[in-house]
């Protein structure tokens, strides 16, 4: 079973385009008959037709699993304060829902998942498990499969291994690449060199077309960041600097970062809260936030049992309960809405909708087109591929597939020479919906119009092509040229 199955693609902006030009190079090698790709092929033709993978990635306790169960808006991945996810487990869009175990001797295991909830112990060792595949039907998991992971870096070393494995392939067999499109990383805090160096490793291993960056950074916890909720800072700003800083440091490897409290986003998401805990909140109001810190030897104010309190920090977190009870006053209907604005979830739903989901063909076609060559590179694989590296080569020259280059070179220049003007032309182009909103026009411009702008931005990026500023902008701008160029064709 693939986890295609009974799912469509969500093809966006000039997503369809790229991914059939895909598919047909793929029906081309099947007619070539070169018996040993079938396995690759199979793989690629069933990708190729399912939402975006996103794996969440990051440091062991850095709030992976609670991002996931935020962005689904149901607790359906289990989450602990001690290490807790040991198996990589897809989220897919499908009804009934239903827990199938994919064990690493090639068989699985299915059944219903009543309450929508993967139990603690899937009845299989972990060492037995290759993945866990999760049916359900939330909306958001249409447009993307979630694919949480255990951590990063623990002295569990097998959780860091299955990871490695799902989101980089194995090293010593042939046709190893990615089983994710995009990765959404986890930073606790400041990142560490190894964090860099895995989502280097996942560009490579997937982005094949001279570096794509598939990774956006979120920078979770951000309700935490700060001396504390005591200390009058305000932990969102804080983590806000944080995440700018993180992107700027690291343009080669993240799109962008963005600062969220997981926590805060899984309790509105899930529908937690309910008028009781907002009472509860209300009532802790006028207590002194030092002896808010040590309420349990402190002492609460009469109306409020200690399991309500325990509940609420539980749901939102010492800050989420310090500065939450000056929104708890009206009732749920006042506090759902502050939780949720607060948590920063719709920050991460945009960043992954406008770097990721709308970026979905070119994400998809460029781990394709890695994973195709790394089967048919000469040496690495059994037999002689010489016509399926043809067809290949003709494919990677088709204007069809000119995006990979235009965002390719976005993240080589981001990288490089970030100041560069050419950078917003790149930007524009990559993120833009249809050709008029690619050279800068208004939707219904006519034809002929769009034409003439377009050639007009080709002359431009080819007179800086001849006098680049910084070595990088004379790629760019040839890169550009040609954009222009297909547009003004298309225009025609
Ligand atoms: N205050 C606060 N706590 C959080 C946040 N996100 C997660 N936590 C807590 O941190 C602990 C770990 O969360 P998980 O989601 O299980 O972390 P994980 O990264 O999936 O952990 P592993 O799977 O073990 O690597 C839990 O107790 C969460 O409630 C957050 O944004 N704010
Ligand atoms: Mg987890």
């Amino acid at each position: 079973m693939t986890p295609s199955s009974g799912r469509a693609a969500v093809p966006v902006g000039r997503s369809a385009v790229l991914l059939d030009r895909v598919a047909r190079l793929a029906d081309d090698l099947r007619q070539a008959g070169d018996e040993t790709l079938e396995p690759v092929l199979d793989a690629v033709a069933a990708a190729l037709t399912e939402p975006l993978r996103v794996a969440v990635v990051g440091v062991v306790k850095a709030g992976k699993s609670t991002l996931v169960n935020a962005l689904i808006g149901r607790d359906v991945a289990p989450t602990a304060v001690g290490e807790c996810t040991s198996m990589v487990t897809w989220y897919c869009f499908g009804e009934p829902s239903s827990l199938t175990v994919h064990l690493r001797d090639g068989h699985t295991l299915s059944r219903p998942l009543p309450g929508d909830r993967v139990p603690a112990d899937v009845g299989v060792p972990a060492e037995q498990v290759a993945r866990l595949e999760v049916r359900i039907k939330a909306p958001a998991l249409r447009q993307m499969t979630l694919i949480d992971t255990p951590g990063l870096s623990t002295l569990t070393r097998a959780n860091d291994a299955a990871t490695r494995l799902a989101l980089l392939g194995d090293a010593s067999s042939r046709a190893s690449t990615s089983e994710a499109d995009a990765v959404l990383f986890a930073f606790r805090d400041a990142e560490r060199e190894s964090d860099i160096g895995f989502l280097r490793a996942f560009r490579d291993a997937g982005g094949g077309v001279g570096g794509v960056v598939n990774a956006l950074g979120v920078l979770t916890q951000a309700d935490l960041f700060g001396s504390g909720p005591w200390s009058g800072e305000d932990p969102f700003a804080l983590a806000a600097a944080e995440a700018r800083r993180l992107a700027e440091r690291h343009p080669g490897e993240l799109v962008d970062v963005v600062p969220v409290s997981g926590l805060l986003a899984q309790t509105a998401q899930t529908g937690a809260l309910n008028e009781a805990d907002a009472r509860a909140l209300a009532a802790l109001r006028d207590l002194d936030p030092a002896l808010l810190q040590v309420w349990e030897q402190a002492g609460l104010p009469g109306t409020v049992r200690p399991a309500e309190v325990r509940r609420l920090f539980d749901l939102l977190g010492p800050y989420g309960v310090t500065a939450g009870r000056n929104h708890a006053g009206d009732g749920l209907a006042a506090l759902w809405p502050w939780v949720a604005a607060t948590s920063g979830l719709s920050g991460v739903e945009a960043a992954i909708r406008d770097r990721l989901v709308q970026r979905s063909g070119v994400l998809k076609v460029a781990r394709t087109m890695a994973r195709l060559e790394a089967a048919t590179a000469p040496g690495r694989s059994a037999g002689d591929h010489g016509r399926a590296r043809e067809l290949i080569e003709a494919a990677r020259v088709d204007p069809v597939l000119h995006p990979l280059r235009e965002l390719a070179m976005l993240h080589q220049i981001s990288r490089e020479h970030p100041a560069s003007p050419l950078r917003s032309d790149l930007e524009r182009l990559v993120s833009a919906a249809d050709d008029r909103e690619r050279v800068g026009l208004a939707p219904g411009v006519a034809g002929t119009e769009l034409a003439a702008a377009a050639q007009r931005l080709a002359g431009q990026a080819r007179a800086r092509a001849a006098s680049p500023e910084h070595p990088v902008e004379a790629d760019a701008a040839r890169v550009l040229v040609r954009s222009y160029h297909l547009v003004a064709g298309r225009a025609r």
